[in-house]
C-alpha cells in the first residue's frame, strides 16, 4: 500500500523557490515533517533554524538515499537544478543535475514507494516552431539550451515512470519566478529580480536583454500556491502528469521598468544585452495554461501592478530604504 504525504524532503531548499516553498510547507505540514537540503551554499539563518537541513548531491543517490531512510520520505519536492544561463556555460554540469539528479529521485521514489514526486519544470521545454503567443499546451518541445533539454527529458521521464510503475510524478512549466526572500542564481530572467534591488541601491539598471523581450512571468506566492496546489490535486483528476502549463502576467523589461518608474520616478534603465538575449528570444511571450486551470484549478491572483507594488514594499523594507 502507498504511504502517505508525512514526510517531506525538499532539494534545492537554498535557491530562489526551495527556499519559500520549505517555509511554506513547514508552516502547513509541521516543521518536523519537510527536510531542507541543498548542495553546497549555506541555507539562511531562517531556513536553517526553521528545521532539519542536511547536505546531499542529488547526481550521488546514496547521499538522497541516506536521508530518505533516515526519515522515512514518502513524498519529494524535488526542486534542485541548475538554470538557463548557467547551463549554457556549464552544459554537463546541467546536464548531470537535472538528469542524473532526477532519475535518482524516481528510482527512490520506486525504492521506498513514495507517495508522490513534484518534479518542476519551465518555459525553457520551447524553442523555435512554437506558437510564441499564448503557447498551447501540447505543442513542438525543440529546445535550443541544454537546460531545456534536460526539462523536457525531465518531464518525459516523469510521465514514463506514471505510465510504467504507477508512481504519482507531478510537474509544472515555470515562467520566470519574482521573488525578494532569496536572490535566483543562473536563469535567463533574473532580469526581473536583479532590477527591483538595483532601483532600490542605485536607482539604475543595466538590463541584459532587449527592452522588447516579451517573457511570461510569476510572483512567489503564486508560484508557491501553484506548487503545492498541484501537489495536493486528486490524481484521479489528472490527464497531465509533468507537464503542466501555468501562466500569471506576462511583460517586457521597458514595461517592467515603467511600472517601477511610478513607485520611484527616478528610475533609469539601459540595455546592453548578452548572450541571454538568445535565450530570451526562443522562449514564448505568453502561454495557454487552460489544462491546469480544468484539472487542478490553477488561478493566479498576482499581476504586473500588485506584483511590482509589493515587490518595492518588501525590498525598501529589507534594504532599509524609504
Ligand atoms: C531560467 O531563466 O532559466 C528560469 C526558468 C524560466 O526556468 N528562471
Amino acid at each position: 500500500m502507498k504511504k502517505e504525504m508525512k514526510k517531506i524532503l525538499v532539494t534545492g531548499s537554498v535557491g530562489q523557490i526551495g527556499s519559500e516553498l520549505t517555509m511554506e510547507l513547514r508552516q502547513r505540514y509541521g516543521a518536523e515533517n519537510v527536510i531542507a537540503t541543498g548542495r553546497k551554499t549555506q541555507p539562511s539563518e531562517k531556513l536553517r533554524n526553521s528545521g532539519p537541513f542536511h547536505f546531499i548531491d542529488v547526481t550521488k543517490i546514496e547521499t538522497v538515499e541516506e536521508i530518505v531512510r533516515k526519515y522515512d520520505i514518502d513524498t519529494v519536492y524535488h526542486m534542485a537544478a541548475i538554470l538557463s544561463a548557467k547551463g549554457e556555460q556549464n552544459p554537463q554540469l546541467c546536464w548531470k543535475v537535472n538528469i542524473d539528479g532526477t532519475i535518482n529521485i524516481l528510482e527512490l521514489g520506486l525504492r521506498y514507494e513514495m507517495a508522490r514526486i513534484i518534479i518542476p519544470s519551465s518555459i525553457a521545454v520551447w524553442g523555435p516552431g512554437v506558437p510564441l503567443d499564448n503557447t498551447p499546451q501540447e505543442t513542438v518541445l525543440k529546445p535550443t539550451t541544454m537546460y531545456g533539454v534536460t526539462k523536457v527529458a525531465g518531464e518525459l521521464l516523469g510521465d514514463y515512470y506514471v505510465r510504467r510503475f504507477g508512481l504519482d510524478v507531478r510537474g509544472l512549466r515555470y515562467p520566470g519566478i519574482i521573488s525578494h526572500e532569496t536572490l535566483p542564481g543562473g536563469g535567463t530572467t533574473d532580469y526581473a529580480v536583479e532590477i527591483f534591488y538595483e532601483a532600490i541601491d542605485k536607482r539604475r539598471y543595466k538590463c541584459f536583454l532587449r527592452e522588447d523581450t516579451m517573457l511570461p512571468m510569476m510572483y512567489m506566492p503564486d508560484c508557491i500556491e501553484a506548487t503545492i496546489r498541484l501537489a495536493e490535486a486528486d490524481f484521479s483528476k489528472l490527464k497531465h502528469h509533468c507537464d503542466f502549463n501555468v501562466a500569471a502576467m506576462s511583460f517586457t523589461p521597458a514595461q517592467l521598468a515603467a511600472e517601477i518608474k511610478k513607485h520611484i520616478p527616478e528610475f533609469e534603465i539601459t540595455y546592453e544585452p548578452d548572450f541571454r538575449q538568445e535565450i530570451a528570444d526562443s522562449w514564448p511571450n505568453s502561454i495557454d495554461d487552460s489544462a491546469a486551470r480544468e484539472e487542478w484549478g490553477w488561478q493566479p491572483k498576482w499581476d504586473l501592478a500588485s506584483m511590482t507594488e509589493d515587490m518595492i514594499k518588501h525590498l525598501k523594507a529589507k534594504r532599509g530604504r524609504s
